[in-house]
């Protein structure tokens, strides 16, 4: 939630309508993360003042005010360096609008200017601390402090330099941030920081890099958080080593995530928790207060293999579209170079080592939230099948929430795929106290959770642009099914099992694209469903995700009623909600439950239900329950799964254009949730 992009010109000549451009594609390469609000901070043309414009909405209504709002030559006047920085807003801290909007200054004067993703918890704190000292406040937002605050020790430290200003300031704040800050008292130089909250810096060099890695600075002295009172002593780095260009000529990006900046340059540093990274002069340095012992002594600068076209919509309308016709590819993916298919064998790198560990442990959890979540209970019932293990599937908040115990012999796989979401990172960080083996599942290469892991699977299904998650639940799904191979490898009892679900792999990419052909068909049943108020999906067994994917996809993206429903449950409840007018879709494969399947459809059709089926290809039988039916290829049980999920996001996809609604950013949602 929230996209942060700063961008900083060392001696390469830039107008500031050329900065704006550069800061506005940033914010719509991010806009995703947050819809609510932007803004963007540059210079004045003396050079003397910051300038900030901001608006409520999308990218696009803040790009035509820029229009509006710099059309002077002066603008267009070529500058040696600067510094521009951007938001666009998910508001946790006061209702979207102008007030509210990033970037928040320290002074009627903008003499500290802050752009921030996450949420200050001690905000009140510090605000009443700042209010005494005669800070008066214009927005509700927590983020409003930190340019106050730093404004505050400015003038009660005037000898500090703009990062250890900044450096102080965070020693105050708790909670999750990432920020970038720029100063008209500190012309030319970015300071900017993270706390739980993703930020990465990437280097534009005109010549290849000489180095890979940047060293860190440490500081003398620690200093807990949270003393707004008595603010502490300055701790001065120890070490003067730092990045410096081999030409002088460099441009830097701080950005929320890698789409950003991969337009510009493919070479960035992931900051860590509490790093503090400052461009003077042209020279990047990064710095931390604390040393811990196992500190690595410098950050790596890591190459992205990311393509520009892979973040480009290309001929789709939306980028969700788009991602759903990729799932041919992207599953084979998730299957490169780890699957092969002549001589049965499955080598996930990522955790091969830790194999043996895993094979001896009391049970697997899996945890994650929202689709992520829906992934593991898709593959549950196969892990619990190859694995011979207990399989516990946990929802990250609820499992927050309870306290649970966890052991050191448990293995705790963390799946997300933006690998940021908050509440699995805190899921994760509560069971990696307590000695437990941490696997991370995540689309997103240098992500907190990958990082936080003792080892993982990448899902490699490509950037994930669409708020709502598609081909990402398909290669998570994959993963875990690789995974349980892998653990079944030396059982022969389960041998025929194995060949059988690989052979099943090896067709899927071919009957993925059987499925998506059944676009136009599953359009027109959206033109049946669009107007109802709430939509009933009926599952069990091996497609009971499929059911509760399915009903989030709907309500996320159409703002319907939609509700994922264990057909098993059904006349424990829900059947009460069958009549002749209400739409209910259901999942019926010629799998183990089949038979309990037809008995809950008969159950629907006798109370006048007239069900949408999805069932297999030429199951006459099945179909023979209704006019509506979307056939698809047969596949083994604990596969189709992939297969019926496709349906749904099609038709969630359909219904959401059908009744106007934005596909890729609905409303009140945010790709990244990096607040609990
Ligand atoms: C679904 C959404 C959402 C997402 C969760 C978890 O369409 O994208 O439910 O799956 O917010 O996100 P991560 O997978 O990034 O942890
Ligand atoms: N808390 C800040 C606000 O409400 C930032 C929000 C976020 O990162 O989601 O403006």
């Amino acid at each position: 939630m929230c996209g942060i992009f700063a961008y900083l010109n060392y001696l390469t000549p830039k107008s500031r309508l050329e900065v704006l451009d550069l800061l506005v594609t940033g914010l719509k390469r991010l806009e995703y993360r947050g819809y609510d609000s932007t803004g963007v901070a540059i210079d004045s043309p003396d050079s003397k003042n910051i300038v900030m414009v901001k608006r409520t909405g999308k990218v696009k209504v803040l790009e035509d005010a820029i229009k509006e709002h710099f059309s002077g030559g002066e603008y267009s006047e070529p500058v040696m360096t600067h510094i521009g920085i951007a938001h666009t807003r998910w508001a946790t801290h006061g209702v979207p609008c102008e007030r509210n909007s990033h970037p928040h200054r320290s002074d009627e004067g903008n003499g500290f200017v802050v752009v921030h993703n996450g949420i200050i918890t001690n905000y009140n704190d510090v605000k009443t601390f700042l209010a005494k000292r005669g800070y008066e406040f214009e927005s509700d937002t927590d983020t409003e402090v930190f340019a106050k605050l730093v404004h505050h020790l400015w003038k009660t430290h005037p000898t500090y330099s703009f990062r250890e200003l900044v450096e102080q300031a965070i020693l105050q704040v708790e909670g999750a941030f990432a920020i970038a800050v720029k100063s008209k008292h500190f012309p030319g130089e970015c300071v900017a920081s993270r706390r739980s909250s993703p930020l990465l810096v990437a280097i534009k060099t005109k010549s290849r890099l000489a180095t890979d890695h940047i060293p860190i600075l440490y500081g003398k002295e620690i200093r807990p958080h949270g003393q707004t009172r008595e603010l502490p002593v300055l701790p001065r780095s120890d070490s003067t080593s730092e990045f410096m260009p081999e030409e002088k000529e460099v441009e830097y990006f701080f950005a929320s995530d890698a789409s950003a900046v991969i337009e510009h340059t493919n070479r960035v540093i992931y900051l860590e928790d509490d790093d503090v990274a400052a461009v003077r002069d042209g020279t990047l340095s990064i710095h931390r207060l604390k040393k811990s012992l196992d500190d690595p002594h410098a950050r790596e600068i890591t190459t992205l293999k990311m393509e520009i076209q892979q973040i480009m919509k290309g001929n789709y309308d939306y980028f969700m579209q788009k991602e759903i016709f990729e799932q041919p590819d992207s599953v084979v993916n998730t299957m490169r170079g780890r699957v092969r298919f002549d001589g049965n064998a499955i080598v996930l790198g990522g955790i091969k080592d830790y194999i043996p560990e895993i094979k001896r442990c009391r049970r697997l959890m899996l945890i994650g939230c929202g689709t992520s979540y829906h992934s593991a209970v898709a593959t549950r019932q196969l892990l619990e099948e190859l694995t011979e293990l207990p399989v516990i599937v946990e929802l990250a908040s609820d499992f927050l929430d309870r306290n649970t115990p966890i052991f050191r012999d448990d293995v705790c796989f963390f799946i997300s795929q933006s690998g940021e979401t908050a509440d699995t990172l805190m899921a994760l960080r509560y069971c990696k106290q307590r000695g437990a083996l941490i696997v991370g599942i995540t689309n997103t290469v240098g992500s907190s959770i990958c990082r936080e892991s003792h080892c993982g699977v990448h899902i490699n299904a490509g950037p994930e642009i669409g708020v709502a998650s598609t081909k990402a639940y398909t290669s998570q799904f994959i993963s875990l099914v690789m995974f349980a191979l892998v653990m079944s490898e030396d059982r022969l009892s389960l041998q025929q099992r194995r060949l059988e679900i690989l052979q099943a792999l090896s067709n899927l990419a071919d009957q993925i694209r059987k499925v998506l052909k059944l676009d136009s068909k599953v359009q027109e049943l959206a033109k049946d469903l669009y107007q109802h108020k709430s939509l009933l999906i009926m599952g069990r067994g091996y497609n009971f995700a499929t059911c509760l994917e399915g009903a989030l996809k709907v309500k996320e993206l159409t703002y319907m009623h939609s509700e994922g429903i264990m057909a098993g449950e059904l006349k424990h409840g829900p059947l009460a909600l069958v009549d002749d007018s209400m739409p209910v879709l259901m999942i019926v494969l010629r799998d183990p439950v089949y038979v309990k399947c037809m008995n809950a459809l008969q159950q629907v059709t006798s109370r006048k239900g007239c069900p949408v089926i999805i069932c297999e290809e030429g199951d006459e039988e099945t179909k023979a329950f209704s006019s509506r039916h979307l056939e698809i290829p047969r596949t083994v049980d604990c596969l189709q799964g992939i297969l019926t999920v496709i349906p749904m996001q099609l038709l969630s996809y359909h219904i959401a254009v059908l009744r106007g609604c934005d596909v890729d950013c609905p409303r009140n949602l945010a790709k990244s949730v990096t607040v609990e």
